[in-house]
């Protein structure tokens, strides 16, 4: 259902330090419906197919590291306008301008270990959660 979904991944850095629950909380009580849901964890290839667009950022090396260092939760989530309203709920990158109250802002480490993530386009939610769940995977 294109427009109605989108996809997050709970980071390794807020799965260690305990915020799974209150992270869903926030997201069930936000109106998100969840749709596919997995606890796993990435290998450096996986990680570094997923964020192959920043391939050339200096911070991609890293980035490939810090995710596939623990385990995370990934989820398919349907809301009306669900990439945009679940961009406002987690706040900006850096932690440090993420609103008040907003996931990032309560649960993110740094502007490198961000507690969550959440996909910037329609486009990017399907392919996303293709990524990461088969259809028989979905409900
Ligand atoms: P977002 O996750 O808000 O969509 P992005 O797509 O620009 O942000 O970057 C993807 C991830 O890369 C981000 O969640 C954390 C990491 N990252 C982004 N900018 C960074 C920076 N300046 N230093 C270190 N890591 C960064
Ligand atoms: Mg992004």
């Amino acid at each position: 259902m294109t427009g109605n979904v989108t996809f997050t991944m709970i980071k390794p850095d807020a799965v260690r330090g305990g915020h799974i629950g209150a992270i869903l909380k926030m997201i069930n009580d936000a109106g998100f419906k969840i749709r596919a849901m997995k606890y796993t964890q990435l290998s450096p290839e996986k990680a570094g197919e997923f964020y192959e667009v920043h391939k050339e950022r200096p911070f991609y090396g890293e980035l490939v590291s810090f995710m596939s260092s623990g385990p995370i939760v990934a989820a398919i989530l349907e809301k009306e306008n669900a990439v945009v309203d679940f961009r406002t709920l987690i706040g900006a990158t850096n932690p440090a301008e993420a609103e008040p109250g907003t996931i990032r802002s309560l649960y993110a480490t740094n502007v490198g270990e961000n507690a969550v993530h959440g996909s910037d386009s329609d486009e990017n939610a399907q392919i996303e959660g293709n990524f990461h769940f088969a259809q028989t995977e979905r409900f």
